[in-house]
Order: C-alpha cells, then sequence, then structure tokens
C-alpha cells in the first residue's frame, strides 16, 4: 500500500532508527510499502523513516542508463547498512522526498563500502561509486536522524529557508 510520506520539519525525521532483527512477513510487507510509495512520488530512494517507521531499512531504485526508466530488478534493498570504508569528494545536487521541491548541490564521499543485510537477512559487502554511493549515503544519514539540508553552506540555508517560507504561504 503506498503510504503518507513524512515531510519537513516533522520532528520524527530527526530520531534514530533501530536495527531490524526478524526478517519476516511484517518486514516484507514494509519493504513493500515503500517500493510502491517511492514509485508513487517519482523518488529514487526512500528509508523506512520516510513513512514514519523508525527501522534501519532503505531502498534505492536507480534509472536504466539506456531506458530511463526505473527496472524493479535494479531495486537495492538495503537492511541494517553501515559504512566500512569511505574515500574521495564528489558533489551533486540532491532532493529528497520529505523536502519536495527543494534541490541543491551537497558534498559527499565518492566511493564507500557498506556491509548490508537484504530481506532475508543474508549479509552482503558491496563497493559504491557514482550516483549509487550518493544515494545510500543520502538514505544512511535519514537512518541516524539527518536530512540533506543540515549539510548545506550558510548561503545553500538561506535560500531553503526563503523557498520553504514561500511555498509555506502557498
Ligand atoms: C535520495 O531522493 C537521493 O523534491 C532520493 O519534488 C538524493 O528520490 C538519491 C523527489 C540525491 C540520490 C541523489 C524530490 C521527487 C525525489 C522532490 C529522491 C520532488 C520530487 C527525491
Ligand atoms: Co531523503
Amino acid at each position: 500500500m503506498i503510504q503518507p510520506i513524512i515531510q519537513y520539519p516533522d520532528k520524527r525525521l530527526w530520531q534514530k532508527s533501530k536495527d531490524i532483527t526478524k526478517f519476516d512477513k511484517t518486514l516484507h510487507t514494509l519493504l513493500d510499502d515503500m517500493y510502491e510509495t517511492m514509485i508513487s512520488k517519482e523518488g529514487i530512494g526512500l528509508a523506512a523513516i520516510q513513512i514514519a517507521v523508525p527501522l534501519n531499512a532503505l531502498i534505492i531504485n536507480l534509472l536504466d542508463e539506456e531506458t530511463q526508466a526505473q527496472k524493479k530488478e535494479d531495486l537495492l534493498e538495503i537492511i541494517n547498512p553501515y559504512i566500512t570504508k569511505k574515500s574521495g569528494q564528489t558533489t551533486f545536487q540532491e532532493g529528497c522526498l520529505s523536502v519536495p521541491g527543494f534541490f541543491e548541490d551537497v558534498k559527499r564521499y565518492e566511493y564507500i563500502t557498506i556491509e548490508y543485510q537484504d530481506r532475508f537477512g543474508a549479509k552482503h559487502i558491496k563497493d559504491l561509486d557514482g550516483l549509487l554511493s550518493i544515494a545510500v549515503q543520502h538514505e544512511i544519514d535519514h537512518l541516524l536522524g539527518h536530512l540533506f539540508i543540515e549539510k548545506l553552506s550558510y548561503k545553500q540555508r538561506k535560500k531553503f529557508e526563503k523557498e520553504y517560507k514561500k511555498a509555506q504561504k502557498k
């Protein structure tokens, strides 16, 4: 089922999510709901807390390079992730379904290594680069209770506040 997405400044976005211990039907329903909700809003990444569930689960579904469409077979479901290596620096114009309509350049690590589990509890280790590395860092920040707008420069933050106030008036 499509679930409502929590939006800034909802306090729940600042809470730390907890590790998942049961890889059961409840988890599978959560992951399926996250996927439906993300696709319905044309997102490429979503953390469980964005649909009000404070658990360490995130999904990513980047566009296929050739067709520019999202293929479900490319869907990554990442449970209980942590970054074990990070290096380099890259900048990308990020957005977030919890901060709709706002996009700004954010600095991230270029390369990361993550350890995580899949929906069945099996453990995986992956080296990531490119947009996938950026997306995973953005979503892991959600699990830790952080939003990309916290990483903005003073000038970028002023732009955000101005645009946010303007959008509220409508
Ligand atoms: C996270 O973000 C991400 O404001 C996923 O009006 C960010 O899917 C991954 C979206 C940066 C990689 C790089 C945002 C859609 C989607 C909006 C999203 C909007 C419509 C954001
Ligand atoms: Co986000």
